[in-house]
This record gives C-alpha cells, structure tokens and sequence, in this order.
C-alpha cells in the first residue's frame, strides 16, 4: 500500500513494515491538513498539551520522558567495517555487531503504532546542493516536528523522483529505556537507525544524524564541508553585506548570534539569519566558499531566550511553535528561566506544580522551541537561494572562562584548521552527562563528525588550500568570567562590536591599523573595538583581549599531546603549524624574561 511509484522507496518501507508490524503506514505530504490531523490524536492521546491559543496561536507543549531530555553521546555510533574510519572521537560498532545488538530491538516495535514515512529535503528547493532524506518513524510528534525543520513531503519526493539516492533514516520509539537506545549510523549505505528515544538529535534524524554525521562523510567523498555551524549576514550602513559562518558547541551561542539584533548605539547595521545550526559549504567556481542552510525550522534552547537577549527569536516563537519540556503559567503561557520572576502557580517541565523553594529550574535546562525559519523577522533574503552565500569569515568560539581572548583572528587557512580544531568548551545541558567541564570539541563537530577526526582535519586543510580566496578564520570567547564568576562581555547583541572588528579584517585584508600581531593569532587594538555605550571599563577590555603567554604555552603543550591521540591519520600540516605556534610563544616568553631581567635590579 505504498504511495510511491519510486521502486527503491516503496521496497524499504514493506521491508521495515513487515518487520516492525505496524498497525498501520501513513505517508505525510506536509500539507497544513495533515499537521492538523497529527496535532489532534496527540492532543487526544496526551503527547501534545494545548497552549495559550490568544498568546500563542498555532502552539503545543511535548513533555518528553524525564530520562529523553538530551542527546546522548554514547549511545550513538558510527558503524563501520575498520574501527579505524570511525576514529578515536566516536564510539564504532561494526555494521555486524550492529545487526546482531540492534536490528532486533525494532522487530514488532510498532505494534499498535502508526508508521509514518517522512519524505524531506535539506537545503533549498531548486538548489544542486540540497538532498533527499527519507525518515520512518512511529512518532508523530518527530514527524510534526520534521515538518517544520524541514522541507517536508510532496516536494522531497518531487525532487528524489525515481532515484534511489536518498538517507534512509529508520526510528522507533522503542520502550524508551536508555539500556535499550542506540542511534547508529552507517556512512556507507547512508542509513539510520535510531531506537529508544524521542527527543531532538537523537529522533529527528535529519538534522544531526544525516546533516551532520552522514553528511559529512558525504562531504569529505565529494569535496565539501557539513560542518555545526550558523550562518549569518551583516549589512553596515552602507548596505553591503557580508556573510559569515560561526561553529560553537552545542548551547554556545549560535542561535543568538544568528538571530542577533543591534543595540541602539550600533544603529544602522543589521544582522540576517540564514541559519542557526548546521551549514553546508562548497568551494564555488569563484574560488570562494559558499554556504547553503539544509533546515527548514530552528530547534532552539528556550532558557535564556527574552526579548533583551533574543528579540527575533521571541518573534518567531510567538506562533505555530512546539515547545519541548518547557515551564507552563497558569494561564498556560509557555516559561523557562530568563523570563523573570517565575509567576505563581506554575506547572514545571516535567507536569508537576512548581515549587520555587526547591532551588531547581522550572524549565528544563536543554528545553527547546521548533519554530519555521520563515517566521523570523531577519530571515534572510537568501535563505532560499539555490546557490547559498558567500562566506568571507568563519568563526570558532566555546564558553572559555579564561585564557582565551574575547577575538583573536589566526594568520591563515592553516592556522585557522588549528585554532577550530583547538577548540574547547565547558559541556552544556544539550547531551546528557555533567555540565560545566571543559573538554575538546574540534571545530564544535566532536559529536557529530561522522568519520576519523584525523581524516576530518586533513579535509579542512585541503578544502581551504583549494580556494582561491579561503574566509579569514577567527575565534570568539563570549563566555570569560571574572573573580566572582560574572560575565566579564554583556554578550548577546553587544556581540556586534566583535562582528564588525571581523567583517572589517576579513574585507580590508591583513595592512590595517586596527590588530596587533601576537603569537596565537592577530588581536584588535586598544581601540579597535567601538565600545562607545558600553559598559565595559578599559581595565575590562584589555583583561578581555589580553594574551598570556604562559597559560597559551601550557594550552598549546595540552593540545599537542590531544592531536597525539587523535592518531597517525592527523595531517602533519598541521603538526608544523602548532610548531611554529609554540615557537613564537617561546620567543614571547624568552623576550619578556630579558625585559624583566633588565628592569630587575640585581
Ligand atoms: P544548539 O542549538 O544546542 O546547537 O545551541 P546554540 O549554539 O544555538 O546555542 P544558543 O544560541 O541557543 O544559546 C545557548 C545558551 O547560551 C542560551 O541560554 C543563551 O541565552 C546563552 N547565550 C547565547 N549567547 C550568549 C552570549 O553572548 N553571552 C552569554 N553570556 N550567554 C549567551
Ligand atoms: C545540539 O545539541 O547541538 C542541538 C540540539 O542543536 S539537538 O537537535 O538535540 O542535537
Ligand atoms: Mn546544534
């Protein structure tokens, strides 16, 4: 009973059918109809609540199961036949193993269930670069949420027409015991298998799963890059606008930069959205790097999010909008924290009355909005365009409370492969695990790289080699703190003084008077940074962009001996940039020994 005339397609859904037994299969078109029907059996069987329609129109809350909030690193594989193309950074299951441990668990697994087929597509509708993904899942709160993360039915199997060139993404709910959840996937037939969960990466497998994981083994084979990251545009007062890409971890800052708004002394400039999560870039005939966004929808962090910190995402969220373990007011407004002062009688995350007194959020902390991307008021005018944007900068960045600097920018594509696969970053409520523990995350892809790290990097180097004109590479620190554990940058829309500082150097090209050369990189000048209306004191600014050279010496040691461990698959190039790295630090560090040696009478 398939509906498909694509032989390939309809096959693989009787086999998964006659496998997991469903009740029955429906095959979603993506119409406003058919979202309508799913919404009413949730609201019926209790997978949806209904929200305030007057504040929120077109909104529902999802409880998730209490242990379902996160993405959970170590259940998920990368299966392949040599542990070896799967590397270090992943756990690995072969494609055996996977079948003997794994395959079982969906047998009969949709008894009683509804099996919907998820057609989607990742990336734009007429653009060359996007591609067919094709999920099963017996959860009807995934394929709603699909629907608005991406472009999703008639016009996915529109574009596969009868090709058999499409991710094959399988997921069950399973019994939703973590003993029995693995997300396992397969680069080199591109399929997904994912049981035992419900929530974000782990069940809506066309976002990390295939345009992450599978993606970026796709890219690698094919000369591109899948890489966790926002894009954004920033038109100055003169309307010219450049395009920059930013990768920071899970919970770091990419929605909000994405989406940010100037503050009234930076007048004149503004920030377009072409996405918040996940780009994908490919070396253009103009040698220059251009960047399409596969989504359709943002899955955001809600905590956090108000109309200081994050107005356009509050505008997007205000309508047709799931919300995910989310807080709920009495009069049934959606909350979490950062929205004041918790109001009286409240219900928290998990269906409880909220009690304040406990000491512990309402929200929960990785609670998240689904929202359509073309709901945000800075949504780019290129957020559909076939061939992306052009990007002229990209940046790395992680929550650093100190070492280092709130921008430096590295002195090349090679150097700029090192500082991203520098990166570290205090983990977040975003994966499951403790919060707060700095750890390294290359390229803000640790979780997500879908082959050999080493392998990875080497791509890096030989995709940027091959442009003619590479982004400038730079790396951000929003996240350092002071003596008493405060925020020493005001962050959010302020973030736009750094932006600018980047967009000029990456523009102007290296001759301007507004860095000075350190040995990690370039740093602004005193005054190259405009914090005209800022409450940051000078003392501030020059703790934020000061470079110590014994802590980066330490830092650079650390990381040499991390890239050991990452293999013999690490591309030497990059081993030579480190050298030179620490070389220039232990020069810093010898010239200011005789400084003092001079000053210090003996
Ligand atoms: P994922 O969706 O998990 O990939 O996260 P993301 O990188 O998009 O993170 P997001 O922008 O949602 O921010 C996560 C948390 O960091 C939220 O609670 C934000 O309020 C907070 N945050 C974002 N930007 C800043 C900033 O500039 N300064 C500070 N202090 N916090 C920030
Ligand atoms: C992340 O964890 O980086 C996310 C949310 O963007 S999830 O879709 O759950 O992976
Ligand atoms: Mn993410």
């Amino acid at each position: 009973m398939t509906t498909t005339r694509n032989r390939a397609l309809g096959a693989w859904v009787e086999e998964i059918a006659r496998f997991t037994k469903p009740d029955r299969i429906h095959w979603c078109d993506g119409s406003d109809t058919e979202s309508e029907m799913l919404v009413k059996h949730m609201l019926a069987d209790g997978t949806l609540e209904s929200l305030n329609a007057d504040t929120h129109p077109g909104c529902y809350l999802h409880r998730s199961h209490p242990s379902d909030v996160a993405r959970t690193e170590h259940l998920t594989f990368i299966c392949t036949e040599k542990q070896a193309d799967t590397g270090p950074t992943n756990n690995w299951m072969s494609p055996a193993e996977a079948r003997g441990k794994v395959w079982p668990l969906f047998e009969n697994a949709m008894e009683g269930r509804t099996l919907y087929v998820v057609p989607y597509l990742m990336g734009p509708e007429s653009s060359p670069f996007s591609k067919v993904g094709v999920e099963i899942t017996d959860s009807a709160y995934v394929a709603v949420n699909m629907r608005i993360m991406t472009r999703m039915g008639k016009i996915a199997l529109d574009r596969l027409g009868d090709s058999s060139d499409f991710v094959k993404g399988l997921h069950s709910l399973g019994d939703l015991d973590p003993q029995r959840r693995f997300i396992c996937h397969f680069p080199q037939s591109k399929e997904i298998w994912s049981i035992g969960s419900g929530y974000g990466g782990n069940a809506l497998l066309s976002k990390k799963c295939f345009a992450l994981r599978i993606a970026s083994t796709q890219a690698r084979d094919e000369g591109w890059l899948a890489e966790h990251m926002l894009i954004l545009g920033l038109e100055d007062p003169q309307g010219r606008t450049t395009y920059i890409a930013a990768a920071f971890p899970s919970a770091c800052g990419k929605t909000n930069l994405a989406m940010l708004i100037p503050p009234l002394s930076q007048a004149g400039y503004k920030v377009w959205t072409v996405g918040d999560d996940i780009a994908w870039l490919r070396p253009g005939s103009d040698g220059r790097l251009w960047a399409i966004n596969p989504e359709n929808g943002f899955f955001g962090v809600a905590p956090g999010t108000n109309k200081e910190t994050n107005p356009n995402a509050m505008a997007t969220i205000g309508k047709n909008t799931i919300f995910t373990n989310v807080a709920v007011t009495k009069d049934r407004q959606p909350w979490w924290e950062g929205l004041g002062k918790p109001p009286e009688g409240m219900t928290d995350w998990r269906g409880n009355p909220y009690d304040p007194s406990k000491g512990e959020p309402a929200a929960h902390p990785n609670s998240r909005f689904t929202a359509p991307a073309a709901q945000c008021p800075g949504i780019s005018p290129k957020f559909s365009d076939p061939q992306g944007v052009p990007i002229s900068a990209i940046i790395f960045g992680g929550r650093r409370a100190s070492l280092v600097p709130l921008v430096y920018q590295a002195f090349d594509w090679n150097h700029g492969v090192l500082v991203g696969s520098m990166l570290s970053s205090e983990t977040t409520a975003a994966a499951t695990g403790k919060t707060g523990v700095l750890r390294r995350d290359p390229m803000a892809m640790l979780p997500f790289c879908g082959y050999n790290m080493g392998d990875y990097l080497t791509h890096w180097l030989k995709v940027g080699n091959g442009l003619t004109h590479p982004p400038a590479i730079f790396n951000v620190n929003w996240f350092r703190r002071g003596p008493q554990r405060e925020f020493l940058w005001p962050g959010y829309g302020e973030n736009l003084r750094v932006l600018r500082w980047i967009v000029e150097r990456a523009n102007g090209g290296a001759n301007k008077n507004n860095a000075v050369e350190t040995p990690i990189g370039f740093v602004p000048t005193a005054d190259a940074i405009d914090t005209r209306g800022l409450d940051v004191s000078s003392a501030t600014m020059q703790e934020l962009l000061r470079v110590d050279t014994a802590g980066w010496t330490q830092e650079l040691h650390d990381f040499g001996d991390y890239l050991h461990k990452l293999g013999d698959r690490v591309p030497s190039a990059l081993a030579v940039v480190l050298a030179r790295i620490r070389l220039g630090l232990d020069g810093a560090a010898h010239r200011k020994t005789a400084k003092a040696s001079v000053a210090t009478p003996v």
